[in-house]
């Protein structure tokens, strides 16, 4: 029995994580961070977002979640995805070989937090879905197939990779909340620090 669910703590050393913190604060000022808000009621999602990659995930009140090729306040097309990451994913995606189309960019800061949720806004679910962590420790529940179904809950801390593929490519999945101060990587990078995932996807079928 396989489970498509792989962590690899510490998968970027604490060089690694500071070239690609400064990457990703570069990258926002050409791709500011947004609220994207809950479908139907508005309500601003507690993560700010932005993305890199020919494709970009989003949300808002009229459209519900989808991927978008701008971005909804500068209107510009989102930059492309950093090498290093692209090579993460090489890495990282087994034997799945298209390319990435989304980095979709996740900051918690104080009481952020990602509710049980399920990564289905993609056509081809074959591929994987390739995350990494930097800064502040986060507190990840990992579920199954149904809302209902038990959890474990695992820390992912900065460098940390993780990958949901295969029988858990659709596993219910959360951020429970994050550990304020317990990085000083994004210190002097985004005022506050926090927590930065950077999730790696392809959306169409290749
Ligand atoms: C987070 N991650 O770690 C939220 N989704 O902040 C996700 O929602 C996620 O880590 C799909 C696959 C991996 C993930
Ligand atoms: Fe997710």
């Amino acid at each position: 029995m396989s489970s498509g669910f792989r962590l690899f703590p510490g998968y970027l050393d604490p060089a690694a994580q500071q070239a690609l913190a400064a990457e990703i604060a570069a990258l926002l000022r050409e791709a500011p961070l947004y609220q994207a808000r809950m479908p139907k009621t508005g309500k601003p999602l507690s993560v700010l977002m932005s993305n890199a990659g020919p494709l970009g995930w989003y949300s808002d009140a009229q459209g519900g979640y989808r991927y978008v090729t701008s971005h909804p306040e500068t209107g510009r097309p989102w930059p492309a995805i950093p090498a290093s990451l692209r090579q993460a994913w090489g890495d990282l995606a087994g034997d799945y070989r298209a390319e990435p189309e989304c980095c979709l960019i996740n900051l918690y800061r104080g009481q952020a937090r990602m509710g049980l949720h399920q990564d289905r806004d993609e056509a081809d679910f074959t591929a994987p879905v390739v995350s990494l962590s930097l800064g502040d420790t986060g507190l990840f529940r990992l579920g199954g197939a149904t809302r209902q179904a038990a959890t474990r809950s695992f820390r992912l801390a900065s460098g940390d990779a993780m990958v949901l593929a295969g029988a858990d490519r659709l596993a219910f999945h959360g951020i429970d909340r994050i550990q304020p101060g317990s990085s000083r990587l994004l210190d002097g990078i985004f005022e506050g620090g926090g927590r930065l995932n950077l999730t790696l996807r392809r959306v169409t079928k290749p």
